[in-house]
């Protein structure tokens, strides 16, 4: 029964007294009016304007204007509502009875708040789980058509892209330079459908069968007791498994050479491992495995430098990525591709190409490039985009098929099902990063997270209701096709082909590909994970798979071990270096790359022009002085890093300003920083500068600057550059860093 009138008007009077003694009235403060829908007034009274934060319009993930105005720096709309749309008043109070009573079960907007906040994360990737991720255009070449139908790879073509990086092993919250395979996964929106290249920057696996991913993986993640390490390799679990599975072996000669620790994502290369079945508009078929290939070359970090910025700077690779692509330094890829003929044996020169542990050395097939990448723009959102971005190698486009590579075909299940966990339910590619690009009209319905209203009657096929749509492709409408792929006779078997027993010989061929400083940095990794493991046999076994891949590699790893040097077990075969795999030897463009310049207050002349000249030349200056703040009275120069914030990690070359040396022309009175004769130089800028000259980077200075370099003990060095003229310096120093690394400073011992 409805309250009557006047019981009606005995409620509202109680409710008003019960208000007045809770919030009694201000005295002096005027009557308030409730907040009025149609004039909307804020209770806490005027804000103050807000900037105009309205940036373009926002594009749907098929690239179609959404309508909505996308914020570019901030939070949309004028008034804060709950997720029904009802405005709110106030959310930094909830609904209690009284200031001091308990909280009412009523209050709805805070229930709704905190239910929200409480399932804001989701379960991390159970591998690949830290990563980072851009958008980006692809362009076909259009070179690939002899050999490949897909319609994105023809010439000019132009497709988005989202592209994430990863690292295998650690949480969401690990660390970026840890020593790990790296993910290089591409989404391509196709207009034939979305294509996805799930790769790694290291072009084989651990493993051949995928039945074995869960215990690789389970030996490479923290121990299950302490939950420690996080993020690494140097634990006995997984050199456990791996000097039990020698078909590790080479892809952990990969890890701990220089690939397992990049410099950036920009500088990493990236391989579809797998080898993929290419198919022509004849129908003709070429067996095929994708590259990627950095424009600014393949560089690293040093062991210890990567260890150090797992401290200083975590998000190392993220931010790097990031401000390149914010700074307008779009960083490219060229995809390339190996062509294999695509022979009843699926082998080539003797390597199975179904075993991907196996490369193909480019000398042998030369990787054709056939189109470019450009990562041109950030995400809005980490969670909305890098987060819920779902990979999956079964997508497929027309031109591209898969092989029966064991491993790749356990991917196939893989990738479909782990979604369902992640991303709560089967309708993951309707989250918009997901969404192709092509139009789609499947008949999947219902489920999780359903966002499509689907019209009709009849989500089946054959039907009469809805006008039997929708239709089945004809050829003429390129649908995807599966290659029809004769099989073997063959019976159902657990067994692995003899041709995938070989673990040795790509190993041994990736060691001697290496430059003699490379090898170094191999020996020193073993050495380094090897030490960290506590039981004695599985160090005594992995030098057992040591010496079956290299007398020398295995004699440097003992020594450094303190363990005797155990006798092979196989004979090795000879084998041909494939020289690309060396990542040393060559220049590259030196575009994104950080020079510190540490600045002398007596010389902002030469600090202005030289951070020019850098900028100039497509780097990024970041001048270090003793203390923050403008360097110069119009604030043209201003210290972005202090002697404290600032640490040698940061930067790929280091410089130190400094006024004309006492006796030249007009030489100022100088307030040394990096320290002029017979001053002292501060100690960070030494340590700086040891840092620097540690891990092979290029140091330049010019007039006093030179002190700090001379009180360090460097100044005869390679790699050193002394001069009076900021820009010489500057220009030597860049050319040094061509190369990346002054690696004559530290002759190997070791050929
Ligand atoms: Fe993955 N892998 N993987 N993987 N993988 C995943 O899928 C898996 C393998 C790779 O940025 C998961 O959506 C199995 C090889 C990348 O979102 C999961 C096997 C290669 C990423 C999965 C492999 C990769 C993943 C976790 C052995 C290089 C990150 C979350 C049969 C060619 C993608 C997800 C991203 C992610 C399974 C082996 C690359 C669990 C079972 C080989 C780059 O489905």
């Amino acid at each position: 029964r409805k309250p009557g009138k006047l019981v009606k008007a005995a409620l509202e009077k109680a409710v008003d007294k019960v208000t007045e003694l809770v919030n009694p009235p201000i005295p002096g403060a005027p009557a308030s009016e409730p907040p009025s829908l149609d004039e909307p007034t804020d209770p806490r009274g005027p804000l103050p304007p807000k900037p105009d934060q309205t940036g373009p319009e926002t594009v749907s993930p098929t690239g179609a204007p959404t309508g909505a105005p996308q914020v570019a720096n901030g939070q949309q709309g004028d008034f804060l509502t709950t997720s029904a749309g009802a405005r709110l008043y106030d959310t930094d109070h909830s609904l209690k009875a009284g200031e001091r009573g308990p909280t009412l079960l009523q209050d709805h907007h805070l229930r709704e708040k905190v239910m929200h906040f409480d399932h804001e994360r989701i379960p991390e990737r159970v591998v690949h789980a830290r990563g980072y991720g851009a958008h980006g255009v692809f362009v076909g070449y259009g070179t690939a058509a002899n050999v490949c139908m897909s319609a994105f790879l023809g010439d000019g073509v132009e497709t988005p892209v989202f592209v994430r990086f990863s690292t295998v092993l650690g949480s969401r919250g690990s660390a970026d330079t840890v020593r790990d395979t790296r993910g290089f996964a591409t989404k391509f929106y196709t207009q034939e459908g979305n294509f996805d290249l799930v790769g790694n920057n290291i072009p084989v696996f651990f493993i051949q069968d995928g039945i074995k991913f869960p215990d690789v993986i389970h030996a490479g993640k923290p121990h299950p007791d302490r939950e420690i390490p996080q993020a690494q390799s140097a634990h006995d679990t997984f050199w456990d498994f791996v000097s039990t599975h020698t078909e590790a072996t080479h892809h952990v000669m990969w890890n701990m050479s220089d690939r397992g620790i990049p410099r950036s994502y920009r500088t990493m290369e990236g391989f579809g491992v797998h080898t993929f079945r290419l198919v022509n508009a004849e129908g003709e078929t070429a067996l095929a495995k994708f590259h990627w290939k950095p424009k600014l070359g393949v560089h690293s970090l040093v062991w210890e430098e990567a260890q150090m910025i797992s401290g200083i700077d975590p998000d190392f690779h993220r931010r790097d990525l990031a401000d390149a692509i914010e700074s307008g330094a779009y960083p490219q890829w060229e995809l390339g591709l190996q062509v294999l003929p695509d022979t009843p044996r699926q082998t080539f020169e003797g390597i199975d190409l179904l075993d991907p542990t196996k490369i193909v050395p480019e000398e042998l097939a030369p990787v054709q490039p056939v189109g470019i990448l450009t990562l041109n723009r950030n995400p809005l959102n980490y969670f909305a985009e890098t987060e819920q971005v779902a990979f999956h190698l079964g997508n497929l486009v027309p031109g591209i098929d898969v092989t029966d590579d064991p491993l790749l075909q356990s991917r196939l299940f893989s990738y479909l099902d782990t979604q369902l966990t992640r991303l709560a339910g089967p309708n993951f590619n309707q989250i918009p990063i997901n969404r192709p690009h092509a139009p789609v009209n499947d008949m999947l319905r219902d489920g999780f997270h359903q966002h499509a209203v689907h019209a009709g009657v009849a989500p089946y096929r054959p039907n009469s209701l809805d006008g039997g749509n929708p239709f089945e492709a004809g050829v003429e409408e390129r649908p995807f096709v599966e290659v029809a792929q004769p099989l073997p006779k063959a019976v159902k078997i657990r067994q692995s082909p003899t041709s995938f027993a070989d673990h040795y010989t790509q190993p041994r061929l990736f060691w001697l590909s290496l430059s003699p400083i490379e090898k170094e940095h191999v020996v020193r990794a073993f050495t380094f994970e090897l030490g960290k493991c506590y039981e004695q046999t599985i160090k005594e076994r992995e030098l057992l798979v040591l010496a079956n891949v290299d007398p020398t590699l295995c004699a440097e790893v003992a020594k450094g071990l303190g363990l005797p040097v155990p006798a092979p077990t196989t004979r090795p075969k000879k084998v041909t270096p494939s020289p690309v795999l060396s990542q040393i030897g060559q220049t590259w463009p030196t575009d994104g790359r950080v020079i510190g310049i540490v600045v002398d207050p007596a010389d902002l002349d030469g600090v202005r022009t030289v951070r020019e000249v850098v900028l100039a030349g497509g780097m990024v200056p970041l001048l270090i002085a003793p203390t923050g703040g403008p360097l110069t009275a119009d604030g043209g120069l201003v210290a972005q890093r202090t002697f404290l914030t600032a640490r040698s990690v940061e930067f790929d070359a280091l410089l130190l300003a400094g006024s004309p040396p006492p006796g030249a022309d007009a030489a100022p009175a100088r307030d040394a920083k990096a320290g002029a004769p017979g001053d002292t130089v501060d100690p960070r800028v030494i340590l700086m500068i040891q840092e620097c000259f540690r891990h092979a980077k290029a140091i330049g200075a010019w007039g006093n600057g030179r002190t700090a370099i001379e009180v360090a003990g460097y100044a005869a060095e390679p790699g050193i550059v002394i001069d009076d003229d900021p820009s010489d310096v500057l220009k030597a120093v860049t050319m040094l860093l061509e190369a990346h690394r002054v690696w004559e400073r530290f002759p190997a011992t070791i050929s």
